[in-house]
Order: C-alpha cells, then structure tokens, then sequence
C-alpha cells in the first residue's frame, strides 16, 4: 500500500524520495498500479510501454506540432534537394501509363453515368497517385482490401479494362454478377478483395489477415485503403489497435483527400490528421505527399518491408485533394464552390502533371506518346464497352444465390413472389428478359 500525504507523494521502492505532486488527498493506491519504478529519475506504471520522467509540474498535453509530409518530387517535376528517384525509366513510364488509363477510364465513365449509361460512377481524379503507388510497392500476393476510390490500385495489378466496363454495366461476366453498384469492383485472383459500400469494414479484415500471415510465417501483409472519413469509424480505432498489440503484417494506407463527401477534414477531426493515429497506437507512422507519385511509392516501399521483415502494422498517410464530386450522385459546388477544385488541379501540383513534368524532364516520356497513350486507352474503354453492352445479365434467380447455402424463409418467398410476379406481368417483361442469361433449370 502506498499513500499520497497532503501534497507530497511518498515513493518507496528502494530509496526514499519525495516528489510533490499538486492535488493528491490521502487515500490508497492500488497494487497493480502502483509504482514500480526503481530508477531515480523516472518511473515504470504497469500500463506504462516505457519509463516515464517523474514530474510536479501539472501540464496538460496537446500536439503542438504537425506531422512532416515526406516529399520527394517538388511541382516542377524536380527531385527537391538531396532526394533521388526511386525507380528506374520503366517502372516510372509503367506507374504513370497506369495512372493516365484510370484519368482517361474515369472521364468516360463518368459522363457514361451522365448518358443513363451505366447507374453510378465515382472517379479517382487528383488522386491516382495514392492508388498507383501503394500498389506498386506491395507484392503480388499481398492481399487488398479497397474503398471505393482504388481504381489505380486495380489496374496497376491487372485488372482489364474490360472488367471495369463489365462491373459498371453489371454484366453477368463480373464476379458480383451485376448484383453490386458500380466501381464495386473484386478479383480475388489478384487478391484484392471486393470493394465493399460500408465505410471501413475492410480495414478490420485487412488486420486479420496480416496476422494470420504473421503467426503462419508467410512474407507476405494485408493491405487496407481507406479515407479521412473512414478513419472516423469504430472500425479505424479497433483495427489499428488489433494491429498494434498483436503485431499484424498490416498497412494502413489512408486516402486524406480533405472531404469526406460534404464534410471538409477540419469538422471530421481535430487532431493532427490520421498519421498521428497510428503513432498513438504505437505504430511506425509516415505522411507523404499524395500527390507525388516518388513520394508515395518510396514511403509505401519502406513500410511494406517493415511489415513484413519485423511483422508490424505501418501506418501510411497520403494527402491528396478529390477533386471531383464524391460520385455521381454528389454536386460538390453547393458545398465548396468552384475555385478549390480549380487551384489543386493546378499543373504541377495534381499528380499526373507532376509526374509528367518529372518523365519529361528526364527525356523518358514525349508529348506525342502521351497523346497515343489517350487515343489507345480511350479506344480500348470504348471497344470494351461496345463488347459489353452486348453481353447478357445474370440469370434473375442469381439476385437470391451465393449468400446462403440453404436460403431462408423470407429468401425463398421473395424469390417465389419474384418470378410469380414475373410469369403474371410475361408480355410486359419479355423484352427486358431477352437481356438476361436463361434461369438454369
Ligand atoms: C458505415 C457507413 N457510414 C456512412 C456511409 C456513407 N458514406 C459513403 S462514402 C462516405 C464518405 C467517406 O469519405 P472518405 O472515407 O474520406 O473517402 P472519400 O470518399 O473521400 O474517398 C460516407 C459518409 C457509408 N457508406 N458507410
């Protein structure tokens, strides 16, 4: 037992010592929590991760600092002093092809949801660099889990054009067979996982598996995307936590684009952003500009070789800008005007020009093959979805598979009144049918 007297506080382990501490009354101090600290200057708590200095000044603690943001490429394209390019003339022309295809897939697609084309669309514009980069540093076969703004994460792996097209329309050849929304993009072959609609699910699952690869001894992590929005779930704060204590081969690689539909960072938190999360949880912790396609690339590198080589979670904060509408169903003027999308469009400063500006400087990139890489890649969207648009629906009895194994009650009714309402209503629904794959039995 220990006791506070007055305003002295009496240490005994060891030595005898006296520290005054303001505010203390005379009770009892608990066992578990009480000191332990057998050094002079400092003390040990038992939820103490270090020794702590010993202290009678009473100051509460605030951030008084921001976080650096780790840059590498200044907005004229030139590397900033000391700094070299960490990748080679292909990988660098590779990154950038991929990041141009997801601006060119993005405004077609975009104005396809404008023509009643296709239901929704949300675009990555400003910030194909955070889903390039990331993905390209990660390995094939570490795992991804997406939001919903990773379009630059799919196509740097792999994923075809002519996937994209098929997801949006809904097609029967997406392995969601059309029952999910547009940019719900999934393909487990090349381990990404679905991108699903509630915010921040997959950052727990990410976690998981991370641990899993961990306790296995697989060289491999699970990587979750996410944004300043998401962050602001439940989900964020146990994720990073689980990833902490239990040590999972877990990134968290965080979208900061400044909104989260209407709501503007500044009313989504009032600290030092999400990066400063990670280091509270006891995580190695970087912010890079997520604009500078070097930057994100080389930073996302590093942490997924912590990751993997010490079995820890990183933590990766990308500050990037959106700067297009949260999705087509958004109008982002109403609540941010016009001019803040205008200024961080700016050359130089959005991360397609800047990377452009850096390729061109270094004579590995010409004007006239980033005109052909437009017209092939615009040409390829619109073949693919010619092709697509002439491909059939899932059968309708798929909307009520591959959920249960045995569908319930309530299931096999609605299925039932489904198709009684269908065989009722034949005439009026023959055309529409015509598009959809026959019922297999
Ligand atoms: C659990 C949950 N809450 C709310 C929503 C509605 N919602 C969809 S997107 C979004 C904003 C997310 O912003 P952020 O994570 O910053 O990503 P960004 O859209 O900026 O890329 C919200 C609130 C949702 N889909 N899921």
């Amino acid at each position: 037992m220990r006791q506070y007297v007055g305003r002295t506080f009496a240490l005994g382990v060891g030595r005898r010592r006296l520290v005054p501490y303001v505010g203390c009354h005379l009770k009892e101090f608990p066992r578990p929590a009480s000191l332990l600290g057998s050094k002079r200057h400092g003390a040990q708590f038992a939820g103490l991760r270090t020794e702590a200095e010993l202290t009678s000044d009473m100051k509460f603690e605030s951030a008084t600092t921001t976080m650096p943001v780790f840059r590498l490429l200044g907005e004229d394209g030139r590397l900033v002093p000391g700094a070299t390019l960490p990748f080679e003339q292909e990988e660098a022309v590779g990154m950038y092809t991929s990041m141009v295809r997801v601006a060119v897939i993005d405004q077609i697609l975009n104005s396809l949801q404008r023509q009643g084309r296709i239901s929704f669309y949300m675009t990555s514009t400003g910030e194909e660099a955070a889903g390039v980069g990331t993905i390209a540093a990660l390995s094939p076969d570490d795992v991804v889990w997406p939001q919903y703004r990773e379009l630059g994460a799919f196509i740097h792996r792999g994923f075809t054009i002519e996937q994209v097209i098929d997801q949006c329309l809904g097609r029967h050849t997406e392995p969601g067979k059309g029952r999910q929304m547009p940019v719900h993009y999934c393909d487990a072959g090349k381990s990404i996982q679905a991108v699903t609609s509630p915010l921040t699910t997959q950052v727990p699952q990410a976690v998981g598996a991370g641990y899993a690869f961990r306790i296995g001894g697989e060289r491999r992590c699970g990587a979750s995307y996410f944004g300043d929005g998401a962050a602001s779930e439940g989900d964020f704060a146990v994720a990073l936590n689980f990833a902490a204590t239990l040590k999972s081969q877990a990134l968290f690689f965080c979208r900061n684009n400044g909104w989260a539909i209407s709501t503007p960072t500044k009313d989504q938190y009032a600290g030092d952003g999400i990066a400063a999360r990670g280091i509270a949880y006891g995580m190695n912790s970087i912010r890079v500009d997520g604009n500078d396609l070097a930057a994100v690339y080389l930073a996302s590198k590093t942490a997924r070789d912590m990751c993997v080589n010490e079995g820890i979670p990183v933590c990766v904060e990308m500050m990037t800008y959106r700067r297009g509408h949260h999705s087509t169903s958004d109008d982002a003027t109403r609540y941010r005007g016009g001019q803040e999308p205008k200024t961080q469009a700016r050359l130089g400063l959005e991360p397609i020009s800047r990377m452009l500006l850096c390729l061109r400087d270094r004579g590995w990139w010409s004007d006239e093959a980033d005109e052909a890489l437009r017209e092939a890649t615009k040409e390829e969207v619109m073949s693919a979805l010619r092709a697509g648009e002439a491909k059939l629906y899932a059968p309708v009895s798929d909307m009520f598979e591959d959920v249960w194994k045995i569908p319930p009650p309530h299931l096999q009714r609605q299925r039932q009144e489904c198709f009684e309402h269908i065989e009722r209503h034949k005439p009026k629904y023959e055309e529409h049918l015509a598009k959809f794959q026959p019922e297999k039995h």
